[in-house]
């Protein structure tokens, strides 16, 4: 079954090749495409482009098959609250020691102190008016997990993508380690899945290992890859990619960019004249996605507000969900940021990049 399903996809591909965008040249080691070449009017216009080489396999192949399960990638956040939650329905009725046991519960999953003074208030007020009762333990739980879930209400988790001809660009911020580079990798992926053609910005000049890193999610991928050399001008390269996709009918750029700490000045300035040159046309720019990882907890608070200051961020990617019994810091995040949670991730594989399902993460967190 499983022989029939691939060769069917793989006949599929080879018949409907020219449909995906610009993606490998058909000779393996082909000259660079005279419209690859650098645009002259780039800011620095001496940053070679090459593309993923070609690949044997095809990267739909590679995809696991349908999405990992919030519920049992959230295990250890879950398992840390399930205990308190257990203590407080078994209660035969609510006072100030099952607030404080709920305090606890929340502080330590990250709900920050803000958010759970906030959510708990609101409970405070529904006994107080009646609309929950003091002895019904259950029904206080349900209501601060509803509480907790009608925080996303109006967000808009879905990526944007630009109306115009010029090819969308999506530009990834955050702090070093985070999991940027992963992220773009799996969504070059699903973006090549979905027939989109992607044009990857090896916009990490920094680090020596990044552009080889996103060079072989590309060549997983399919999709084309515009790096620069060594030190070169992060904001060139990503022009550069954004030229090499309206050149070659791409409609989709994401944008790497090298780890930087939200608090070093010069390097959010660096950050600014990169978002500057990826909004200019053709490109058109609809999402800056700040990588966080969930493990760092409350930092992510801060990091979000920097980053949002500095280039203004529409969209939360959290990572690292899957090892952290602080996922409760999307909570935190949104309330206090009000930025929306775009996407999740649970893992390393390309599936484990998911779409945010606020009602799915508060109930996998509450078990
Ligand atoms: N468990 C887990 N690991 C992840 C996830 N996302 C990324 N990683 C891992 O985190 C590590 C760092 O990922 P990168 O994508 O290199 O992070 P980056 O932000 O690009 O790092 P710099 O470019 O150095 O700033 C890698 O080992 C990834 O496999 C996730 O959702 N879950
Ligand atoms: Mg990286």
């Amino acid at each position: 079954m499983t022989l029939v399903i691939v060769l069917v996809v793989a006949v599929v591909l080879a018949v409907s090749g020219g449909l995906v965008v610009g993606t490998r040249s058909r000779r393996r080691g082909a000259a660079l495409p005279e419209d690859g070449a650098p645009h002259p009017g780039a800011p620095q216009p001496t940053v070679p482009v090459t593309t993923a080489a070609e690949t044997e396999t095809s990267p739909t192949l590679e995809v696991e098959a349908g999405r990992p399960v919030l519920r049992d990638r959230l295990g250890r956040a879950r398992g840390l609250l399930a205990g308190y939650f257990d203590q407080v329905r078994g209660r035969k009725a609510i006072d100030e020691a099952t607030f404080e046991e709920l305090e606890e519960a929340l502080i330590l999953a990250d709900v920050g102190v803000t958010t759970t003074t906030r959510v708990l208030g609101d409970i405070r007020d529904k006994l107080r008016s009646g609309v929950l009762s003091a002895t019904d333990p259950p029904a206080l739980l349900q209501a601060l997990q509803d509480d907790l879930i009608s925080m996303f209400e109006g967000d808009v988790e879905s990526l944007a993508y630009a109306d115009g001809d010029g090819p969308t660009v999506w530009l990834f911020v955050g702090v070093n380690g985070v999991g940027k580079t992963t992220t773009i990798g799996k969504l070059a992926l699903r973006e090549m899945q979905s027939g989109r053609g992607v044009v990857l910005a090896a916009g990490d000049t920094f680090r020596a290992a990044a552009g080889e890193q996103l060079e072989s999610w590309a060549e997983r991928a399919g999709a084309r890859i515009v790096r620069g050399s060594d030190g070169a001008d992060p904001s060139s390269v990503i022009f550069d990619a954004v030229q090499h996709a309206a050149s070659r009918g791409a409609g989709l750029v994401l944008a790497d960019t090298a780890g930087r700490l939200h608090t070093k000045v010069n390097l959010m300035d660096e950050l600014r004249k990169v978002r500057r040159v990826a909004e200019r046309p053709p490109g058109q720019l609809t999402e800056v996605l700040l990588v966080l990882d969930a493990t760092t907890g409350q930092n992510g608070v801060v990091q979000a507000r920097q980053f949002t200051e500095a280039v203004g961020v529409t969209g939360i990617v959290l990572t690292k969900l899957d090892g952290t019994a602080k996922g409760g810091v999307v909570l935190a995040i949104r309330s206090e940021l009000g930025l929306p949670i775009k996407l999740v991730g649970v893992g390393e594989a390309p599936a484990d990049l998911v779409p945010f399902d606020p009602v799915e993460f508060v109930s996998a967190l509450f078990g």
